[in-house]
């Protein structure tokens, strides 16, 4: 166990700084995440490592900060002094990024070069290991499956453009500063603690409120793409044991399975003990519930992306080999605790809505 050392990790409101967290407090850390300020609570996902009776309220610290705001990085560096920096802070949704290009690229794409500036700035570059989340949608355009740190990129969103500019910026300043500086080509990874508007939640949150009688259809875009999910939980503990390598590099974390978002939708379904039957092509297929006949899921192609990514299956042999690193939780076990512990949100949602009516 690695005692006394301190991380400095932006994003830790998201799903993955929460998890982060969490493991590195575990593992005796202090952590000093940086949160937005929001008009409304932005915490959810961290306010119980805050309410532990133990010891995690004294190592852990949250700050106000902004990828976009460079004298605010170079202070919270400063003033943090962390060992390990672990960059998730972006806006992270890859639809929302053609509706805001610019604000995308600013904060995924300028916001990491700020903090390894700041590392130079205050002449900490040999002493501070960095961690950037690129992900698989900087493949993009299929090249060649399975994909791996050697597959070429070609991004097909801004916000994958944005992540392309991060990704070589981390390469450059390591190559250049020393920096140890690596970048985890993450795949998707999913959790009860998902963003809403990602496929895999808003299919699990739909199952719950449909099987509870709250909503009669779920609406999804391209429900052919394929996606390597794996889960979230595994996912943080492939992003330390990077930053614990000895040499900085780059490096995939996959499970090395794909599936559809339809065949999501089906094994969510499952869960709650519904089949669905599928009828129709295209924008005009549906979804039924094969013993009622009821509709449950419809396509609306305003969720269809200007630029899709069709297929992403990742071979993480080199984090394997290298990092010991291998994924836990299969996709089946994934979408179980998802479905259940959305079955209990919506339920309690239902019921604190119901008080104020
Ligand atoms: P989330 O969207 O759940 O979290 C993103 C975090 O970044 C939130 O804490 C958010 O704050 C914060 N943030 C957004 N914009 C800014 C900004 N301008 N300044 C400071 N903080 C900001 O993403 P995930 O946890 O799922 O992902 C973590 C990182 O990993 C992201 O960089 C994402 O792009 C990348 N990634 C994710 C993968 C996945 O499958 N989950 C796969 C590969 C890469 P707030 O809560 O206030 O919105
Ligand atoms: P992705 O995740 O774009 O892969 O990026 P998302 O869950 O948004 O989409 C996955 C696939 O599902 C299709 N899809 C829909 N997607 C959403 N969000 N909503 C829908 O209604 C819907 N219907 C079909 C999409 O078209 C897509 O093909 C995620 C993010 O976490 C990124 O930050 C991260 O870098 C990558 O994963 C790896």
């Amino acid at each position: 166990m690695s005692r006394g050392k301190t991380a400095l990790v932006t994003g830790i409101t998201g799903q993955d700084g929460a998890y982060l967290a969490e493991l590195l407090l575990g593992k005796g850390y202090t952590v000093h995440g940086v949160k937005r300020r929001s008009s409304s609570f932005n915490t959810a996902r961290v306010d119980h490592l805050y309410n532990d009776p133990h010891e995690h309220e004294t190592r852990f610290h949250m700050h106000y900060g902004d990828m976009t705001d460079s004298t605010n990085i170079i202070r919270l560096v400063q003033e943090t002094q962390p060992d390990e920096i672990y960059n998730l802070a972006a806006q992270s949704h890859v639809q929302v990024s053609f509706e805001t290009a610019e604000y995308t690229a600013n904060a995924d794409g300028i916001g990491p070069l700020r903090l390894l500036e700041a590392l130079r700035i205050l002449k900490r570059e040999d002493e501070v290991r960095f961690y950037q989340a690129s992900t698989s949608e900087l493949y993009g355009k299929v090249q060649e499956v399975p994909q791996s740190e050697t597959t070429p990129f070609y991004p097909r969103s801004p916000y994958a453009a944005a992540k392309l500019y991060a990704y070589w910026i981390a390469v450059n300043y390591r190559e250049a500063y020393g920096i140890h500086a690596s970048n985890g080509i993450l795949f998707n990874h999913e959790s009860p603690i998902r963003g809403e508007t990602f496929v895999t939640r808003k299919i699990t949150r739909a199952v719950a409120a449909i099987e509870l009688g709250l909503q009669e259809a779920l609406y999804l875009g391209n429900i052919d793409a394929k996606r390597d999910w794996g889960h979230a939980r595994d996912y943080v503990e492939g992003m330390w044991r990077i930053v614990q390598h000895d040499k900085p590099d780059d490096w995939v974390l996959a499970t090395g399975e794909t599936h559809t978002v339809r065949s999501f939708v089906e094994a969510a379904f499952a869960e709650v003990g519904r089949h669905i039957s599928w009828e129709g092509k295209g924008a005009d297929e549906l979804g039924r519930d094969s013993k009622t006949g009821a509709i449950l899921v419809k396509i609306d192609p305003r969720y269809y992306r200007p630029t899709e990514v069709d297929l992403l299956i990742g071979d993480a042999s080199k984090a394997r080999k290298h990092l010991g690193w291998t994924p836990k939780i299969t996709m089946a076990e994934l979408v179980q605790e998802m479905v259940v512990a959305d079955l209990d949100t919506v339920k309690a949602e239902a019921g604190r809505n119901d008080r104020h009516e």
